[in-house]
This record gives C-alpha cells, sequence and structure tokens, in this order.
C-alpha cells in the first residue's frame, strides 16, 4: 500500500514504516486480517496480538537479512546449547532494540490504548527456572547486540515453568499454559524436522572398504520440529535464531509398521513421542535420574547437531571443519550427551575414523559449570542410559578407556585418582558422570564467577584442573541492561541519559560519567526522587494485587530469587522475628520502618522450601496485623515471581538480600540486577557478590559472615549449632518464636521439620551467620537514616556496575574461548512495494 503522508511526503509500506500514521494503520489491520477483530469486540489481548504482529513485522527485515548474509558467508558460528531460555516477554524489549518504543507508545495513546497494559498482556515464555535460563537469555541478547553470528538451541517446552498460587500461606502450582493464546514471536519451520532416534540395540559390521563400522537400529524415532524466534540486537540489524525443538510422533515408523489395526496403540504411542517436550522439570540445584528429563537433553542435543550439519552440508562446507565452523559451548552439563552424539554422527552417519572424529569433538565444545552443590552433579543410571542409548554407551566406554590410559600415563599407580575421574562410577550402582563426560570432551571449562571458578578448581573438578589446567578459565556472569535497565527502568533510564548521553547502553562502563554529577546536588535529588517514585509504582501494585499498604518512605528489602535453604531466606526471616521481638519488648523503641518482600518458587518436591514460604507467610499475617508494627515493619510474599515481575521489583529495591552461605552461590545475577537499579546489597563473599563489592568500593556494600573457606573450617572443626542458640538470647528468642507455634496459631508442629534442621544441622550455617547478619542490619537501618549519604552510595552502585553487563560476559568468551568475529549485516533500505 501507498501512502503519502501530510508534510512528511514519504512512501512506506505498511509492514516495515515507523512512522506513527503507518504504525496505527498497521495495527489496526493486523487486528483486522490476523485476529479477525475489529476495535469494538476486540479484547486486550486481540490488541497485544496484533501490536506484535506489527512489531515483528518491523523486525522481519532485519532477520532475514541477517539468516541471508550467514548463509552466504558462512562465518564462524557460536552455538549456544540450553535446557533453558528464560526468556521473559518478548514485546518491550524488541521495542527498545528496534528503538521503538516510544512511537509505538504514542500510537497506541492516540488509539486510547495503553502501551503499559498491552505489555502487562504477554504471557512470557518460562522456559527456565532461574539463574542458568535466565543467563541464557541475556546471553542471546548480547550476541546479538555484539554482531556475532550465534545461534541458540533449546527445547520449545508447551509448559514452561508452572504458576504459583499462595493457598493458606503455601505454595500451589499451576501449569503454565503460555502458549494458550498463540506466540506471534515463533515461526514454526515443519520443512526443517529431522529425526532422532530411541532405544533399540546397534549391530557391528564391515563396510565395502572393509572398515569396522556400526549400526544404531532404533526402538522408536521421535520428530523434531524446530520453531524459531528473532533474537535482536540493541540498534544493530543483527537478529540472530533462538531454535527451539518440538517432538511429535512420525507417522511411518511406529504406526504402519509396528502398529498395525492397533488404534490405540497407535495414539498412545504419538502422545508418548510428543510427552518428550511437554515440560520443563520445575528443580532447580537439585538432579533427579528422571528418563524423560534424559530423553529431553538427547532430543534437542540430537537436533540440534544433525542441524548444525545438515547447514555446513547447504554451505558445502566440510565436515573436517566442524570445529572451525561452530563453537558450541554446554550450558551446563544438560547438554553434554552431545560429545557422544558429535562422536557417534561423525563415526557412524559419515564415516570419520576414531582420531579424526574425536580430534573435531574436542575441539569444539566447551562447558559451563554452574553449581558446586554435590546434588546438582547429573549422572544417569547406566541401565537407564545403556537403553536408551546404547551406541552412545559403547561411545563413552571407548572415550573413557582412552581417556583413562592418559591418566595411567599422567599419574602412574594412582588408583583412587582413576576411580575418580573415570565417566563411569563404579562405587556402587553404575552410573554415567556427565560432568566427567564434559570435562574430557571439551577444549575449555569455566565457572561463573571468580571464586566459583577457583572453588571448581579446587575442589569439585580438582582432578580435571590437575590433568587439563590449560583448559580452565573463568567468565564471571554479566546480565543485560537492555533488559533490566531501559525497559525495566525508564525513569532511571531517562535520567541517565539526560546526563551522560545513551552510551552506556551498549557500552556499560560508561556509567562511570555519573560518578561526575556525585557532587550535583540536584542531580542526587532527581535520583532519589526516581527511586521514589519506582517505589511507589511497586506499591501501588501491591495494593491492587495484595490490598496491603506499603511505605514507599520505608526501606524496601528485597529478596527475590528461587526458594533454597542455601540462599538462607530463613536467615531474613530470622532478621524479622528478632525486629518484632526488639519492639514487642520496646514498643517505643526507635526503629527504621522497613518492608520487607520476598518473592521466589520452590521446587515442588522440596518440602523444606515450600515450609519456607509458609513460614514467611506466617510471619506475614502476624506482623502486618499486629498494632505494634503498623508504619514500622511490613512483610509481603509476591506470588508468582518471573521475568515480568522482577522486571518491577529490581527498580524498587532499596536493600538487596544476597545472603548465601559462602561458597555456595555459584555466581548470582540478580545481585547484578539489584545493584545496576541503585540497590545496595546486603551480602556475603560469595560467587559474584565478591566482585560486585570490588566493583562499588567496600563503603557501599553491606559485608557480612563467614568467607567460603572459614565455613569449610567450621565444618571440617564439627559445627555445633547448639552452641550458637544457648549463646545468643536474640537468636534463642526467634528460634523459640518459631517453634512455640507464635506464628502457626500455637501449633508447635508446623515448623517442626525447619526448627529442627536448624538445630541439629543447619548445613547452611544460618545460626554461625546470625549475629553478624544482624550487626550488618542494624547498621543498613542506621545508614538509611542519612538519606543523603544513602542516595550517594546508591549512585555509585549504578556508575560502577559497568563490568557486569552481559556484553563484557560475552566479550570474554569471545576472546578466551570461542575466538568468533563479529559479522557486519547490511540491510537494504526497505523495499517499497508500488500497488
Ligand atoms: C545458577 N544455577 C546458579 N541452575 O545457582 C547461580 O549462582 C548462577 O548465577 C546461575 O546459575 C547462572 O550461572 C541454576 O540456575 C538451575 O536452575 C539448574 C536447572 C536444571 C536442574 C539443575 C539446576
Amino acid at each position: 500500500m501507498v501512502s503519502i503522508l501530510p508534510n512528511n511526503i514519504q512512501i512506506e509500506d505498511d509492514r516495515t514504516g515507523i512512522n506513527i500514521e503507518t504504525l496505527k494503520r498497521a495495527f489496526l489491520d493486523n487486528l483486522f486480517y490476523i485476529q479477525a477483530k475489529f476495535p469494538k469486540i476486540s479484547t486486550k489481548n486481540d490488541y497485544y496480538m496484533a501490536l506484535a504482529y506489527t512489531v515483528r513485522d518491523r523486525l522481519l527485515n532485519r532477520w532475514l537479512n541477517t539468516t541471508e548474509t550467514y548463509l552466504e558467508k558462512a562465518p564462524r558460528t557460536v552455538a549456544y546449547l540450553s535446557a533453558e531460555f528464560l526468556l521473559g516477554p518478548h514485546l518491550g524489549n524488541n521495542l527498545i532494540n528496534l528503538g521503538l518504543y516510544n512511537v509505538v507508545k504514542q500510537a497506541m495513546e492516540d488509539l486510547g490504548l495503553s502501551l503499559t497494559d498491552l505489555l502487562e498482556q504477554e504471557e512470557e515464555p518460562g522456559l527456565g527456572n532461574g539463574g542458568l535460563g535466565r543467563l541464557a537469555a541475556c546471553y542471546i541478547d548480547s550476541l546479538a547486540t555484539l554482531e556475532i553470528p550465534a545461534i541458540g538451541y533449546g527445547i520449545r517446552y508447551e509448559y514452561g515453568i508452572f504458576d504459583q498460587e499462595i493457598k493458606d500461606g503455601w505454595q500451589v502450582e499451576i501449569t503454565d499454559k503460555w502458549l494458550r493464546y498463540g506466540n506471534p514471536w515463533e515461526v514454526a519451520r515443519p520443512e526443517a524436522e529431522l529425526e532422532v532416534k530411541f532405544g533399540g540395540h546397534t549391530e557391528d559390521f564391515i563396510d565395502e572398504h572393509g572398515r569396522y563400522r556400526v549400526k544404531w537400529i532404533p526402538f522408536k524415532v521421535v520428530k523434531g520440529v524446530p520453531y524459531d524466534t528473532p533474537i535482536l540486537g540493541f540498534q544493530t540489524n543483527t537478529a540472530n535464531t533462538l531454535r527451539l525443538w518440538k517432538a511429535e510422533a512420525t507417522e511411518s515408523f511406529d504406526f504402519e509398521a509396528f502398529n498395525k489395526g492397533d488404534y490405540f496403540g497407535a495414539v498412545h504411542e504419538k502422545s508418548e513421542s510428543e510427552n518428550i517436550t511437554k515440560v520443563l522439570y520445575p528443580n532447580d540445584e537439585s538432579y533427579e535420574g528422571k528418563q524423560l528429563r534424559l530423553e529431553q537433553q538427547f532430543f534437542f542435543v540430537s537436533c540440534s547437531l544433525q542441524d548444525m550439519i545438515r547447514m555446513m552440508q547447504v554451505q558445502n562446507l566440510t565436515l573436517e571443519r566442524f570445529h572451525e565452523h561452530y563453537a558450541i559451548q554446554l550450558n551446563d552439563t544438560h547438554p553434554t550427551i552431545a560429545v557422544a552424539e558429535l562422536m557417534r554422527l561423525l563415526l557412524d552417519e559419515h564415516g570419520f575414523d576414531w582420531d579424526k572424529a574425536w580430534n573435531i569433538t574436542t575441539k569444539t565444545f566447551a562447558y559451563t559449570n554452574h553449581t558446586l552443590l554435590p546434588e546438582a552433579l547429573e549422572r544417569w543410571s547406566l541401565n537407564m542410559f545403556g537403553s536408551l542409548f546404547p551406541r552412545h554407551l559403547k561411545i563413552i566406554y571407548e572415550i573413557n578407556s582412552r581417556f583413562l590410559d592418559e591418566v595411567r600415563i599422567k599419574f602412574p599407580d594412582d588408583f583412587d585418582r582413576l576411580r575418580r575421574m573415570s565417566i563411569i562410577d563404579e562405587s556402587g550402582e553404575r552410573y554415567v558422570r556427565m560432568a566427567n563426560l564434559a570435562c574430557v570432551g571439551s577444549f575449555a571449562i569455566n565457572g561463573v564467577a571468580e571464586l566459583h571458578s577457583e572453588l571448581l578448581k579446587k575442589t569439585t573438578l580438582h582432578d580435571f584442573y590437575e590433568m587439563y589446567p590449560e583448559k580452565f578459565t573463568n567468565v564471571t556472569n554479566g546480565v543485560t541492561p537492555r533488559r533490566f535497565m531501559v525497559l525495566s527502568n525508564p525513569r532511571l533510564a531517562n535520567l541517565i541519559t539526560s546526563k551522560i548521553g545513551d552510551s552506556w547502553v551498549k557500552n556499560l562502563d560508561d556509567l562511570r560519567k555519573l560518578e561526575n554529577f556525585l557532587y550535583d546536588t540536584n542531580f542526587r535529588k532527581e535520583f532519589h526522587k526516581v527511586k521514589q517514585e519506582v517505589k511507589q509504582d511497586l506499591a501501588n501494585y501491591i495494593q491492587t494485587s495484595y490490598n496491603i499498604t506499603i511505605d514507599p518512605n520505608s526501606l524496601f528489602d528485597i529478596q527475590a530469587k528461587r526458594i533454597h535453604e542455601y540462599k538462607r531466606q530463613h536467615l531474613n526471616a530470622l532478621h524479622i522475628i528478632t525486629l518484632y521481638n526488639r519492639i514487642k519488648a520496646n514498643p517505643n523503641l526507635d526503629v527504621t520502618p522497613r518492608t520487607f518482600l520476598f518473592g521466589g518458587k520452590a521446587a515442588p518436591g522440596y518440602y523444606m522450601a515450600k515450609l519456607i514460604i509458609k513460614l514467611i507467610n506466617s510471619i506475614a499475617d502476624v506482623v502486618n496485623t499486629d498494632p505494634d508494627m503498623r508504619d514500622r515493619l511490613k512483610v509481603v510474599f509476591l506470588t508468582d515471581y518471573n521475568v515480568k515481575f522482577a522486571q518491577r521489583v529490581y527498580p524498587a529495591a532499596d536493600l538487596s538480600e544476597q545472603i548465601s552461605t559462602a561458597g555456595k552461590e555459584a555466581s548470582g545475577t540478580g545481585n547484578m540486577k539489584f545493584s545496576m537499579n541503585g540497590a545496595l546489597t546486603i551480602g556475603t563473599l560469595d560467587g559474584a557478590n565478591i566482585e560486585i563489592r570490588e566493583a562499588v568500593g567496600e563503603e557501599n556494600f553491606f559485608l557480612f559472615g563467614l568467607t567460603a573457606q572459614e565455613v569449610s573450617q567450621k565444618k571440617a572443626a564439627g559445627y555445633n549449632p547448639w552452641d550458637y542458640y544457648n549463646s545468643n538470647p536474640e537468636l534463642k528468642l526467634a528460634i523459640d518464636r518459631i517453634s512455640s507455634g507464635f506464628f502457626s496459631h500455637g501449633d508447635p508442629n508446623l515448623f517442626k521439620p525447619l526448627v529442627d534442621s536448624l538445630l541439629y544441622r543447619d548445613d547452611y550455617l544460618l545460626l554461625a551467620d546470625y549475629q553478624s547478619y544482624i550487626e550488618c542490619q542494624d547498621r543498613v537501618s542506621q545508614a538509611y537514616r542519612d538519606r543523603e549519604k544513602w542516595v550517594w552510595m546508591s549512585i555509585l552502585n549504578v556508575a560502577r556496575m559497568g563490568k557486569f553487563s552481559s556484553d563484557r560476559s560475552i566479550s570474554d568468551y569471545l576472546k578466551n574461548i570461542w575466538k568468533v568475529p563479529s559479522v557486519k549485516v547490511d540491510v537494504p533500505e526497505y523495499s517499497q512495494s508500488n500497488d
């Protein structure tokens, strides 16, 4: 369609034009032709969909040109393999990256709609549990922004992380039907489907060249259908692809040949196949040896590797150079079966000999470890593994046997070392150890913060470090400032830009320039005003959603992350109870008013974590209704904490709780998001906290607690929580209040498992850290009274967060691991139709 606009003679296509009138027309056009609605009968979701398609139209040009550039130039490419991508809503992010946020906002206003309302309408793709999945999402954002040829590969779960409801203080899980109203951001590519084999047996044979070969005769075959989502860079032409695989039944294989006449059997087979990508496992930080999970892992890995090979064939590249064409990052061990699958593809399907295949494989993969917790290390029962993947098990045996020969040569007669390093755990029931396979099969191994990488070398992966010191490196995590500042905190972003320009969005180190304005009273006032306004926004939201009034002038003290004993939400709870007890003992006590906000999901099978949620809600019930607490303490548990909600929460925090037991949190990334929005951190020397403290300055960080080394020493020396309980009256009273039934309507049994775990085990040393935490919180309360000083510290937190941009993390990966150069994408002027 041609339109000649008044005052601005311009020919625009309704699918590409970004003029306000064109946008409005395109929006109404999409409402009519895609949603089949007109304004009078449209729902909010219809409007959201119409807008999403309008925005999608405007990024297709970049996406297709990027794809075409990669196809033609066949550049070295990063393939980021992750079982989770916790993307969060696309619309707002795409508007920011396209630079269309303001004009679209205006266009919607002209039509009597609110962009904020429409953004709220989007069901987020919650295809991840927490930090690990969100990190993958930040990294694909940065890869595109840095113009790196890259593809994200993962699973298109039909149901993402469950929605959380709270009933009577307890968490209840609800299925996340995120695809219910359609997903305007994905494009199905059924023409690019692939087949994945499972089960069966192998047969050896001699091929026509007289070579020994193996054939895998599977028990079942499942189809993988790719669904592609464009991932735009910020203000670049690059739009990379996130390719997520959906499992479908094959028509011919099992149906006709095996199930002739058995209609119900056939339908059952079909649903069995489709089950593979039905649901995301909702466990964080603990691993469960479920067969379906192993099937999920192999399914997406096999699809992705076959896809990469196919792409090279289309580009006429020889597979001899696979490792030169692809750098494949394994996001934790979940995709590690890729080491065996690439070997199988090269050996069995493409006729490579072992040495050549192994050389390619070990130059292709790099492995990121995300946890030191022993219960999170993946290992698969050998029986299960062998019956699902008979060929892979043989390949792993061969890898292991050659590897152990190497170990023997490097460390003669060290039998215990061989036992520890073997890919097969033979200490009892036999297992395949995925971290060992990842270490052997990769050319690089990294932790996600300096401390974590050091501890990996010293503890969990110590033997592998001694074997291959050159493989080990650190890449400290980072987060994208596009989503977690520009989109989530426009007030702050605009203030910053008004002072130092907008270069910081792409070059976060430029935030340093804010330090020049520290002595500018006006700037400090504006900065404080922004924080207050953002807090008011959250207060309004809480008022509407929970009918709880919170005071934006109180200190917003926030802990938002998955609920886990090592993260110690219950230490935070002990502090609240301590303040409560102090006020009860002295109702006239002069306390700094605080609002405690919690958010986070517990793994459905993790009883203790669920009990912690119940405890927080029970404390909230008591505190929020006690008249002595009025205008002093409030406690709110924010239900269903997800990416969308997180974007509201980070900007509104005064204090960020990063209080894990030292040595347990690999990095943390919420800590970065809070701090770049001006929250001060109360934290232990754990994960990236250490680097955040270094960056912002120790005077601008509230430090408490034992160090990782002290924690392990204390445990080794025989830690006894009772010593702390008996010698600290405030601690004793806080715990007694819980066990007496004070927060459970007189029931002393409700929280008994929690209290017992603290008094009899206290694996995470809450009691040992209690006093230090309380004293530190007292310093926080004191500091908040000097608001001038607080604002000063808060500005410094923002100004010094440059290091924690995921752009920096990705640059580290590029420089030290992937060595993939950037590629410019040219987007020709929009073609202009003449009809
Ligand atoms: C997290 N791990 C770490 N795992 O706990 C956190 O410190 C780190 O910042 C983050 O990774 C990114 O590096 C994490 O989120 C999981 O959720 C896994 C999901 C699958 C099962 C095992 C845990």
